[in-house]
């Protein structure tokens, strides 16, 4: 069977240098769907600030799936985080959350579509201690699984390298959270960039995670499009197939030389790897 391959979009404006596509949503969801994508991973900073009768009408148009929505920007552009020092913080980032499990439930999906927990668990800010901020997570994503659980949505906490945060580097980390969380619907987003930098080994760390994988985001080693860097595509998706992974591999990479050259790139080089 073919892989499913899917790309990211922002919704919204955005600081975040990996967001492939931005801007005008018609044109850039008519332009993945023609390279050949099966779905759109959207970024949504606060789907409150978004037309989604839109923009499901619109990706039901061009028959794309939405396997996961993603809500870094919650940080990235208002520094809403599970571990901020300011409960009142800690709060608005659990609510915002919160509320895309029901936004993640209206889209067309194969499979239990994702809500994304990335840079939102937050950095440890200086003053915080560490196990302080591992417990307020540990609180924060309980909370969030169980409300996103009745709209059959699950959540993937992405390990993310050390440059960008100081909690969940890696996949034994991750594992670790998710044995404390203890909830069905918590597992995690491996993406390859952060991998290349953390782990020891890509193929080891996807056999680990194994079916605790519930997304799965693609850049090669410089957050170019694969195939622009030095990481090993065909030996990294062969590893993740063989967990039984049946979901989307998303990309998730810098828009080199230009969104549309980087995921036309992208789908050829991957489509040829498997
Ligand atoms: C988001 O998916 C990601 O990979 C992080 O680098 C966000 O900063
Ligand atoms: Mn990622």
């Amino acid at each position: 069977m073919q892989m499913k391959l899917s790309i990211v979009l922002s919704t919204q404006p955005a600081q975040f240098q990996a967001a492939t596509f931005m801007g005008d949503l018609e044109t850039n969801l008519a332009r993945i769907a023609s390279l050949g994508y099966d779905g759109v991973e959207l970024a949504i900073r606060d789907p409150r600030l978004v037309e989604l009768d839109e923009l499901e009408r619109l990706t039901r148009r061009h028959n794309l799936v939405v396997p996961a929505v993603g809500t870094g920007q919650a940080w990235g552009e208002e520094g809403l985080s599970f571990t901020d020092p300011d409960p009142s913080v800690r709060r608005a980032a659990i609510e915002r959350i919160k509320c895309h499990a029901p936004v993640a439930a209206r889209f067309k999906a194969e499979r239990p579509a994702v809500i994304i927990i990335g840079l939102v668990r937050g950095i440890v800010k200086p003053g915080v201690d560490h196990t302080q901020a591992m417990d307020w997570l540990i609180e924060a994503l309980r909370e969030c699984s169980l409300a996103a659980e009745p709209f059959g949505i699950r959540l993937a906490l992405e390990p993310i390298n050390r440059y960008e945060t100081t909690l969940i580097n890696n996949v034994a980390q991750g594992l670790d959270l998710i044995e404390r969380v203890g909830a069905d619907n918590f597992g995690l987003l491996l993406d390859t960039f952060h991998m290349n930098i953390e782990e020891p080994s890509l193929e080891d760390s996807i056999r680990r995670a194994g079916e605790r994988i519930f997304h799965f985001h693609v850049a090669d080693s410089n957050r170019w499009y694969p195939g622009a860097g030095h990481l090993d595509f065909k030996s990294v998706l062969k590893a993740l197939f063989a967990t039984g992974y049946a979901g989307f591999v998303s990309g998730e990479f810098m828009p080199v030389p230009d969104a549309t050259t980087g995921a036309q790139k992208a789908i050829e080089y991957l489509r040829a790897k498997t």
